[in-house]
């Protein structure tokens, strides 16, 4: 009879989906990998409830969501009657039979909680701000059971109550989390070294519901100049350096030249753009043979460069890197700047 249930309920959200076919991003989660990997990351909120005394009725403690009197936390272990907590150790409780409801302070698109009843199927409820209904989900239970929700429209609250006749009334829940799945910057890039023509990557990683649109921006010199431009795989406008994956969250440059420069992430979707905080890639000028340090093996380099002088020998190393001054001839001008750089022996 449950899993009959269950299936008619799935049947319904296939149906709606098909109803929609514009819209097709709402759907019921009943696996938490795959809900997570739909919502781009991790939601702006999620508690856990541990934090507090058990038996502490809820009204506006957790950032983002009002309980108004409706739950409380409960110790599943000590306690008992929740089954298995998902984080020890409180989990939500209602008061007798009467429903839970949650209220979200700012636009959410995304919900999703445990079940961890061993006793209760568990109706969510999902309503728009005027109360009707956008979606019910049935929880099952005999295990830790899970359901996430991905909306197409802002959620302003949601009930949870013992289904009738699968259900004594009081249940529990835990782990919830929802968010506005507005595009945003999880992690900002982190700055990275390389070598004259050597390689670096960037990396950023971003949350937010799909569609989302990722382009990296680099900034115009000189660094700090605050003109940032959108950025193509291809040459990087203002050097020979090159760049890939300018539209993912790792950006890769290949035959880096310039002493620094700065490139930042920007990422946008249905209801935010956000942008990171810039990185900069460093180029170690003198660090000629790329082991990290500016020591004798590089100086090795350096002298058979300036004896050459022309960066036009062929028998220069590719990119002339020697010619530290860039004006075309490897001469005392340059062996200023090496002997500074070797001074330093470790790359900035
Ligand atoms: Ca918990
Ligand atoms: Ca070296
Ligand atoms: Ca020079």
């Amino acid at each position: 009879m449950l899993n009959h249930h269950l299936a008619a309920v799935r049947l319904a959200g296939i149906a709606l989906l098909c109803a929609a076919s514009e819209r097709a991003d709402a759907q019921v989660y009943t696996n938490f990998n795959l809900y997570r990997a739909a919502i781009g990351g991790a939601p702006e909120y999620l508690h856990t409830f541990d934090d507090l005394a058990p038996n502490t009725t809820l009204t506006t403690q957790y950032a983002g969501v009002s309980f108004g009197g409706t739950a409380r936390t409960w110790d599943a272990i000590s306690e008992g009657g929740g089954g298995t907590a998902v984080s020890p150790r409180n989990v939500l409780f209602n008061f007798g039979t009467a429903p839970m409801r949650f209220t979200f302070n700012e636009p959410t698109r995304m919900v999703a909680v445990y079940n961890p009843s061993i006793f209760d199927v568990v109706r969510l409820t999902i309503r728009r701000a005027d109360n009707t209904v956008i979606q019910t989900i049935d929880m099952p239970t005999g295990t830790v059971t899970f359901a996430g929700y991905i909306a197409t429209e802002n959620i302003a609250a949601v009930e949870a109550v013992g289904l009738a006749g699968q259900s004594n009334g009081t249940i529990f829940l835990d782990n919830l989390e929802f968010g506005s799945g507005c595009a945003r910057i999880a992690l900002n890039p982190a700055g990275t070294g390389t070598c004259p023509g050597g390689s670096g990557s960037l990396v950023a990683v971003v949350a937010g519901l799909s569609p989302r649109t990722l382009r990296w921006q680099y900034e115009a010199l000189p660094v700090g100049s605050g003109d940032w431009h959108d950025l193509f795989d291809g040459p990087i406008p203002g050097s020979d350096a090159a760049a890939a994956n300018t539209d993912q969250p790792s950006l890769a440059i290949s035959n880096a030249q310039l002493t620094q420069q700065r490139f930042r992430l920007k990422v946008s979707n249905h209801c935010a753009a956000q942008v990171s905080n810039p990185a900069t890639l460093r180029v170690c000028v003198a660090d000629f043979n790329c082991d990290g340090s500016v020591d004798d093996a590089d100086f090795l380099v350096f002298v058979t460069a300036y004896n050459l002088l022309a960066c036009e020998d062929p028998a220069m190393p590719p990119g002339c890197a020697p010619d530290l001054n860039r004006d075309g001839v490897v001469d005392d001008a340059d062996f200023v700047l090496f002997v500074a750089a070797y001074n330093d022996l470790l790359c900035p």
